[in-house]
């Protein structure tokens, strides 16, 4: 397992289209080609349980229900198995990938119905004949699995319930059973021959590390019309861990992919908001210098799904699309940063945590229109997109000329590739940088359309001798970047 995500050019970022639905996603990825994006990591494509009437005080058809298997169906809210196809062979024709969130751990919560592709299932009795499975495929309360009396996970301090109970009443896989692991196989192998690329894997902490390796060692080689022979699919991790001492750790997961590092999320959030005595001059050492994971295990991201609407750690120092300045700022620290495997986040605007993306009042999803109130579509800000060009150019380089202008005001380079003032203070920050950039003019990708010149009522920087003089105003971007 090598880590590297399968991405075709110089690029490694990956943009979440939270909710989008298949066609939207296909018609997305001509655009994130020329921007510079990776992969897509789309949301889960399996049979999923419809809630109409989740529960008293919540909304019909919440976003999570599509985190309730109940077949491997590829027909869900986003769309049909047609559907699914043609966007995954209309985006690997351009060279953006599929990255697929694979619920592979639990089924649904303990309630029964039909499914978003008319299979029916019943929680309480273990039974999904869409698959099938039957209650001897879930962990059960005995001795060697589940030890709590009410078979739900309630401690994460002991390790064998957060692998053995049940999630939030989400029915547990057996992931060591023979039979389950040959049914996941094949719905992950489904989707390698479709021409999927790579996995989310939803919550790896409450599986057994080695029934994922079973899962992952299992899979096919990538298909040849898009991808060298011998490919293997690129696998990332949902590991929970901010600190404290729960058992589970990112570590006991990276020899088989990379992980989410969340420390990376919770903290960046503390440091633009200045709370608990942060401040920006102390990303100087930020990744391995914080004690997260190895840069090269990680995958870094300034909100989830999950943690933007309170679900999972963080709290409510996370930034999301809200925050809009501050959030530029930190996606645009972490687009030129160089530590772990960088996601950006694309939301639907919503005040209720719980409801479900922009759709009509049978829970059908509406089309994606950016900018419309509703579709956040934060990987198309200027700012961001931008940045996923200094992103690329800046691959594979290391930090270099970092500048502490004032406690949040800083500065840093890519070895010659690129150069980023960020200025989170009141007032305006100015100076001369050295930059190491070749000598010539750049224009501000914050504020112009691309780094080349002529920079038109735009920003532009001029570097002499590999010194540069850089002023960033205190105004909604309060940035400047160059790059090759
Ligand atoms: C829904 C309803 C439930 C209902 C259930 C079944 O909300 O009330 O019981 O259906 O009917 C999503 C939603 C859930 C939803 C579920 C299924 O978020 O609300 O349940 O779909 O529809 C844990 C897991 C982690 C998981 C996270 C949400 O470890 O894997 O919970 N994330 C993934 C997905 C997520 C999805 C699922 C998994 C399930 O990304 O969208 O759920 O497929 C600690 C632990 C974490 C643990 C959190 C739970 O974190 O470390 O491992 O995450 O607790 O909150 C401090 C601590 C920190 C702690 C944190 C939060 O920061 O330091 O360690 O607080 O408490």
């Amino acid at each position: 397992y090598n880590g590297q995500p399968i991405c075709s050019g110089q690029t490694n970022v990956v943009v979440h289209l939270f909710e989008w639905k298949w066609a939207d996603v296909a018609s997305e990825c001509s655009a994130l080609a020329q921007l510079g994006y990776c992969a897509v990591q789309v949301s889960p494509p399996q049979e999923h349980a419809v809630l109409e009437d989740p529960g008293t005080g919540l909304p019909p058809y919440p976003w999570w229900q599509r985190y309730q298997p109940v077949s491997y169906a590829l027909d869900s809210r986003s769309g049909s198995h047609q559907e699914f196809v043609n966007m995954v062979e209309t985006c690997n024709d351009v060279g953006v990938y599929i990255y697929v969130d694979a619920v592979i751990q639990h089924m649904t919560g303990g309630q029964s119905g039909y499914g978003s592709s008319g299979s029916f299932y019943d929680g309480a009795t273990e039974d999904y004949p869409g698959v099938p499975f039957s209650t001897d495929d879930f962990h059960k309360q005995q001795p060697d699995e589940c030890t709590t009396s009410s078979g739900e996970i309630e401690d994460y301090s002991d390790a064998q319930q957060v692998r053995f109970c049940r999630l939030v009443g989400l029915r547990d896989l057996r992931t060591a059973n023979d039979y389950v692991r040959d049914m996941l196989v094949e719905y992950l192998n489904t989707l390698v021959d479709i021409g999927v690329a790579g996995f989310r894997v939803d919550a790896c902490k409450h599986t057994m590390p080695e029934d994922l390796e079973h899962l992952y060692t299992n899979m096919h080689d990538l298909p040849t019309r898009w991808f060298p022979a011998g490919s293997r699919p690129y696998v990332f991790q949902e590991v929970i861990y901010v600190g404290g001492d729960e058992p589970i750790r990112p570590e006991h997961y990276t020899h088989i992919g990379r992980v989410t590092e969340f420390r990376y999320s919770a903290n960046i959030g503390n440091i633009f908001r200045g709370w608990d005595g942060q401040q920006l001059s102390y990303l100087e050492d930020f990744g391995e210098g914080w004690g997260f994971m190895d840069g090269l295990d990680a995958v870094v991201f300034i909100d989830n799904h999950d943690n933007q609407r309170g679900h999972g750690p963080g709290g409510d120092s996370v930034l999301t699309y809200k925050d809009d300045r501050l959030y530029k700022m930190a996606t645009a620290f972490e687009l030129a940063w160089p530590y772990g495997q960088p996601r950006v986040m694309s939301s639907f605007a919503f005040d209720d945590t719980e409801a479900g993306p922009p759709s009509d009042g049978n829970g059908n999803t509406y089309d994606v229109e950016c900018f419309n109130g509703e579709w956040v579509c934060e990987h198309r800000w200027h700012q961001i997109e931008n940045m996923v060009g200094f992103h690329n150019a800046a691959l594979g380089t290391g930090m270099s000329h970092w500048r502490t202008i004032s406690d949040n005001a800083i500065a840093f380079g890519r070895e010659g590739t690129a150069f980023i003032v960020i200025n989170n203070e009141d007032h305006e920050v100015s100076g001369d940088f050295e930059t190491g950039m070749p000598d010539g003019e750049y224009c501000d990708v914050i504020s112009c359309d691309g780094p080349t010149p002529p920079c038109n009522s735009c920003g532009s920087v001029t570097v002499s001798g590999g010194n540069a003089h850089i002023t960033v105003p205190n105004d909604s971007d309060s940035m400047v970047a160059i790059h090759v």
